[in-house]
């Protein structure tokens, strides 16, 4: 395949990006996580052992890879220690592999407690947030208050700028929101341990980045969430508030868009989301108990139960144009094995004008009804299927309706969760 990778999801996250990174990881250099933070979960099965991660790339399961925290992730340090040790655990050691941006945003316990607290307020207009400080982080980096992890090598100018910080937070927390308030000292004594343990990892990502393209060194962009969890482009205001898609990893890394050699676009072979907004395909009747069942369609960091429904290609299409996509991955192929019938969304209809839509206008989603193409289920078993030719005929047909939908080939297909449960076509 390709030098540079970008691999990123074409739905609501959760398309199963994590194994992807993980096969094409083989002979790259580098790996590199470019938005959002430890609300991605990342699940990856090596030898029948699972490991889920947040925060750190998929691609440092592989020893030697190095794994890259770019300067557009949010950083919660107490995570990320956290997450450098489950992975000792399993004798995965990330010492002088893992590199992480110096303009990195921090997450602090402020911007958890100001997640949960507005989550609450908004009551059932909740957006549904993993409550990992997510957005109140974010947020501090484009009002330009943040602190950011090459912050925490100067712990003097740290505890003063920390002090500011959490009493802007606290006037909220406690008049607005009726919360606690939060001791910036409790912050600093928790955090001072974390510095000494990645004080060296912290660098000039980009510059490293810009260093590996000279020397020819393969890089992979390992995207978190979905395409339609994008600030801009996704389900606003029921979104992450990174961007998700492409653009993200040239703002995300500061890499440059001729450095980014093949676009691969992960989608289910149905759909799943989790957390709140609309869904046109989504289903609620015994097909759902089925995807969620056999597709095990529960949160990773959160464990919530994912909602679920048919595979929609007016997104997907749409998808495709926005991120400028190369190829696609289909996932979880096996989990549709059995079903006596498979839908393809195709089209919307406004159910209040009738009218087919093309793609709807950000306030028309909740209108949107899905019209659908139906074809012939498979009854054979697809599950580590790895041949093209050795999948079921109905399988194929249902794959090469999907590129002749979206215009777009089909270059690999995951049939199973384990790392040789694929079949690479192009
Ligand atoms: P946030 O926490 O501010 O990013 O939440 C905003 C919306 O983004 C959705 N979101 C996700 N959707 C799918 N998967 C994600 N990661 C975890 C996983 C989620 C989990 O891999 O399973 O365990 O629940 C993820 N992260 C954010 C979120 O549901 C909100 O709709
Ligand atoms: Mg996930």
């Amino acid at each position: 395949m390709n030098k540079n990778i970008v691999i990123l999801g074409m739905q609501w996250g959760d398309e199963g990006k994590g194994k992807i990174v993980d096969c094409l990881t083989l002979d790259s250099s580098y790996v590199v996580r470019y938005q959002g933070g430890h609300n991605a979960g990342h699940t990856l099965v090596v030898d029948g052992k699972k490991i889920i991660l947040h925060l750190i790339p998929s691609g440092i399961l592989h020893s030697d890879v190095i794994g890259v925290i770019a300067n557009g992730v949010v950083v919660s340090p107490l995570e990320l220690v956290k997450e450098i040790n489950m992975l000792e655990n399993h004798n995965i050691f990330v010492n002088k592999r893992l590199i992480l941006s110096s303009a990195s945003p921090l997450i602090l316990q402020y911007h958890i407690a100001m997640d949960i607290a507005r989550e609450k307020k908004l009551g059932i207009n909740a957006l549904g947030t993993t409550g990992r400080g997510i957005g109140p982080a974010y947020e501090d980096k484009i009002a330009r208050r943040a602190l950011r992890l090459g912050d925490l090598k100067n712990e003097k100018k740290l505890a003063v700028r920390l002090e500011k910080i959490v009493d802007y937070y606290n006037h909220q927390l406690v008049s607005f929101y009726k919360q606690k308030s939060i001791d910036y000292k409790i912050i600093l004594r928790d955090l001072l341990p974390t510095i000494d343990i990645i004080y060296d990892m912290i660098q000039d990502t980009t510059f490293i980045l810009h260093q590996a393209i000279k020397e020819n060194k393969k890089i992979i962009f390992e995207g978190a969430q979905g395409s339609y969890l994008d600030i801009d482009h996704g389900t606003y205001p029921y979104v992450t508030s990174s961007n998700s898609t492409v653009g993200g990893v040239i703002t995300g890394t500061g890499v440059g868009p001729k450095n980014l050699d093949y676009i691969l676009g992960i989608t289910k072979a149905y759909s799943t989301r989790v957390g709140h907004g609309p869904f046109p395909s989504e289903l609620f009747d015994s097909i759902d108990e089925h995807l969620s069942k056999k597709g095990n369609e529960f949160g990773s960091t959160t464990g919530r139960k994912r909602r679920t429904g048919w595979l929609d290609t007016v997104s997907l299409c749409r998808a495709v144009k926005i991120n400028s996509l190369s190829g696609l991955c289909i996932t979880k192929l096996d989990v549709l094995d059995g079903l006596n019938e498979i839908k393809l969304c195709t089209s919307y209809k406004n159910k209040k004008t009738l009218d087919i839509i093309k793609f709807p206008d950000v306030d028309d989603w909740e209108d949107m009804v899905p019209i659908y193409e139906t074809y012939p289920g498979w009854k054979k078993i697809t599950l580590g299927v790895r041949k093209l030719e050795y999948l079921p005929y109905e399988a194929r047909n249902y794959i090469n309706r999907i590129e002749e939908i979206t215009q777009i080939p089909v270059d690999l297909i995951s049939t199973g969760p384990d790392r040789s449960d694929i079949i690479f076509i192009n």
